[in-house]
């Protein structure tokens, strides 16, 4: 095409496919290699892949960020023009999703045979806008403009069943066996994407399945042969693979859901025995070839689909399969809530899966033979251990299937493994504590510093070699620049050219004024009541209470930007009612002429993952403001302190970890401990005398109530305020007191730019840990016990 001619899509296209065919050769031979060696891999099954922009990962990883940057010059191209054009996949919701796009990052950076498997949506997470300051959510169609880094395989397709009955017949010993003789089916559709190791020569493979339907599937289903009817089907086929549940921390019980999960889990299992092992392997040996990491309970029926396989199709017995099932899968919980673990309705699984439900039955029925005989007597201890819950509905708990089935199980902070051995999970842990361990989360330098943040990439680089791009820990040699008055100036100047990035592109996204010479506050994952968004906005209405109402001279306000980032569950009441609180209180505060260049809320629509590669590198402060116990990881939390933001944070998920490193003096620790929390919670907490006792308090949430931040009307944000009075789970006015002089100590620190800055330094110093190349070495040596196989390079071609 002539280049003229060529729309800024079209030179992004052109560009990606570029980059894309220079990593093939490192792909294929990636695959020859391992076709070769027959080593040991990683499977991770995943329902989310929350990857972000993948073109400046792809030139980061070939190296060829300079020559593709100098050869579109001279075509007059320019790089950053066709940066902005690229729609990141968001094929996840939060925290969990981005978890495995670092992890995934991270494997193929320390040279480990490994392939991630999971759903190609056709829509991801929605598009959040803002219509009055309310949610509307829009769908996220990311295919739209074509997408350069996938590689679909038609001709791959694998068949998946789904519902029918089963029937007791007979095997050639007599013996009696149950036989699935499903309803209908679908196909999957593998979709390849590559991971890039850095700079190593290593390319993985990501497996995104889609779903289409089979030839025969209008027949089957709706056994008429009509145009219209077989349109039909093909659009019920597909719709499996349609869009993301949008759900955070809390399950969708649909059955489309649980569709969903039995889909890719069924492809990825067929994928991996019949496609990547070699014709004829012998089965028994899978556990020297695979673990099968859970990533969370989605895909947890993966379980009983291996042992159908081996007792169904291969005809083995059921010890013979348990031992090999036991062996290959590996279990992630990333929650706390206990409202947030997967239980699965027996009808449902009757209907969609009536095989499986059969295994999982006798899975549990010889586990809690096992319970009995550890425990003679306990009926209880067996009732509460039992995979299938009887009330309120008959159901499989997806959890407690995986615990019971996977070889080892992991919480994802020290605190968060810790409280599912002493709470969520205790009964397992008393019984298999061999089984339980812990790995921190991490996240991958290379995205979200080597990328994110290339000013503070190149001043550490100047400083300590550029070695710590693939070994964060040594990070650590640049403590002692935190008392060098000429780095602590520099790393100022790379803070404010930040703020000055994030300032523009604010202005291009959404039209919002940012005031670079404010401290930047951000609070930015998913909105929900534990992690206490509430808490932020009843600090800056009592900030704002106290200037309107003369207590606090305005010139005393630390001038403070509060960047606020959140989508909420599009069913999630609450959560949505403080999104439009949050905007109320941003229309009022930012309209106020005696607020002006002192305190300013921004709430950008549609926080994701491009936008977070530009804030986090912005930000002075980080707020991890969840109640105690509740928070498994975070993983913001992480690169914000890696990006040299300083933690206002209670003792929660990995903020026990990030305040153990960075040390007391250089994070701003307040609320209750996770045992005081527990304490108050089973004394009877009443948040209402803390509204008595508390003058500040009362006045702010007066403020709300009082139809301030809302044009007169006061029942506007009353189902808010009610329940904060009334119930506040996650005892937001009981820590409140504690947030607001947590706060005063932030503004007297941040008085200080020297210290403050000092801090900021010591915070990257510290962090290498939550590198999550440390996480994989750490699922390596704890779970996997897989071993790097390096690629050889010099022989390669561009
Ligand atoms: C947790 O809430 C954690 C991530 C990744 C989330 C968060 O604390 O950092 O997982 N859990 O481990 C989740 O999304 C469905 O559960």
């Amino acid at each position: 095409m002539d280049l003229l001619q060529a729309s800024v899509n079209d030179k992004y296209l052109a560009l990606a496919r570029t980059v894309r065919h220079y990593l093939m050769t490192r792909w294929l031979e990636t695959e020859r290699r391992q076709t070769e060696l027959q080593s040991k891999a990683v499977a991770y099954l995943s329902a989310e892949f929350l990857l972000g922009r993948q073109l400046d990962n792809s030139l980061l990883a070939t190296d060829l960020e300079e020559i593709a940057a100098e050869s579109l010059q001279g075509l007059g191209i320019e790089l950053d023009e066709l940066r902005t054009v690229e729609v990141e996949p968001g094929l996840g919701n939060g925290g969990l999703g981005r978890l495995a796009a670092c992890f995934i990052d991270s494997l193929a950076t320390l040279d480990v045979p490994s392939i991630g498997y999971g759903i190609r949506y056709e829509y991801g997470i929605f598009k959040q806008t803002f219509v009055d300051g309310r949610q509307v959510e829009q769908p996220d169609n990311w295919l739209e403009l074509g997408s350069p880094w996938e590689f679909p395989h038609p001709e791959a397709a694998v068949t998946v069943n789904f519902g029918g009955h089963t029937e007791k017949t007979a095997d050639d010993d007599g013996r009696e066996v149950s036989r699935w003789v499903p309803g209908w089916s679908v196909e999957g559709v593998p979709y390849n994407y590559m991971v890039p190791g850095y700079q190593n020569g290593r390319v993985n493979t990501l497996r995104l399945w889609s779903a289409r339907a089979t030839k025969a599937f209008d027949l089957q289903i709706f056994n008429a042969g009509d145009y219209t009817e077989a349109v039909r089907a093909q659009t019920f086929a597909e719709n499996i693979s349609k869009v993301l549940y949008p759900e955070d921390s809390t399950p969708q019980g649909k059955e489309l859901r649980l569709q969903q999960q039995y889909f890719f889990v069924a492809c990825s299992l067929r994928n991996f025995i019949e496609d990547v092992l070699p014709a004829g392997y012998d089965l028994h040996k899978l556990p020297e070839r695979i673990t099968f990491q859970l990533n969370d309970t989605h895909p947890v029926i993966a379980i009983p689909e291996l042992m159908r396989i081996l007792i169904d199709e291969r005809g083995w017995n059921w010890d013979e399969a348990w031992d090999v099932t036991n062996q290959v899968f590996a279990y992630t919980c990333h929650t706390l809530l206990p409202e947030a673990l997967e239980v699965w309705p027996t009808s449902l699984l009757e209907k969609l899966l009536p095989r499986h439900l059969e295994i999982i039955y006798r899975i549990n029925k010889d586990f809690l033979a096992r319970v009995r005989e550890t425990y003679p007597g306990d009926e209880m201890r067996a009732r509460h251990m039992s995979i299938i819950a009887e009330s309120p509905e008959r159901a499989v708990r997806m959890a407690y299937l995986a615990t019971v089935t996977g070889s080892k199980v992991n919480g994802v902070a020290a605190l968060h493994s810790q409280l599912l051995r002493d709470k969520v999970l205790k009964d397992f842990s008393d019984m298999e504590p061999e089984k339980f361990t812990n790995v921190t989360n991490g996240v991958t330098p290379r995205r979200f510093v080597r990328l994110a943040n290339p000013g503070l990439s190149g001043l550490i680089t100047e400083a300590i070699g550029d070695g710590w791009v693939t070994d964060l820990d040594r990070l650590s040699e640049l403590e002692p620049l935190a008392d060098d008055s000429g780095f602590l100036s520099r790393f100022r100047e790379v803070k404010a050219a930040n703020k000055a990035r994030f300032a523009d592109v604010m202005e291009a996204r959404d039209g919002i004024r940012v005031d670079t010479g404010t401290m930047v506050d951000a609070m930015v994952k998913r909105l929900h009541e534990y992690k206490r968004q509430m808490l932020k906005v009843l600090h800056i209405v009592s900030l704002y209470e106290q200037v309107k109402s003369g207590a606090l001279p305005i010139e005393k306000v630390t001038p403070r930007t509060f960047v606020f980032g959140a989508k909420a569950a599009p069913g999630y009441r609450m959560a949505k009612e403080i999104i439009a609180l949050i905007n109320a209180v941003g229309r009022t505060v930012n309209d106020d002429p005696a607020m002006q260049g002192r305190l300013t809320i921004v709430f950008p629509p549609n926080y994701n993952v491009t936008l977070a590669e530009k804030l986090i590198p912005a930000a002075d402060l980080s707020e991890q403001i969840s109640v105690a116990g509740k928070e498994a990881s975070g993983t913001g939390n992480m690169k914000f302190a890696l990006n040299g933001a300083l933690t206002i944070g209670t003792d929660d998920g990995a903020n026990v970890e990030i305040r153990e490193l960075v040390g007391d003096e250089n994070f701003f620790l307040f609320g209750m401990s996770e045992p005081e929390v527990e304490r108050v919670v089973s004394a009877g907490y009443e948040p209402a005398s803390f509204y008595d006792k508390n003058a500040a308090l009362r006045r702010a949430l007066d403020l709300i109530a009082s139809g301030a931040f809302s044009d007169g009307r006061r029942g506007e944000f009353e189902p808010i305020v009610a329940n904060l009075l009334e119930q506040d789970r996650f005892l937001v006015l009981a820590d409140f007191q504690s947030y607001m002089d947590a706060q005063a100590r932030v503004d007297t620190a941040y008085a200080d730019q020297d210290a403050w800055t000092r801090s900021a330094v010591l915070n990257v110093a510290r962090t290498g840990f939550f590198s999550s190349d440390r996480s994989m070495r750490d699922y390596l040596d704890r779970i996997w016990h897989a071993e790097p196989v390096s690629i050889d390079v010099s022989s390669m071609q561009g």
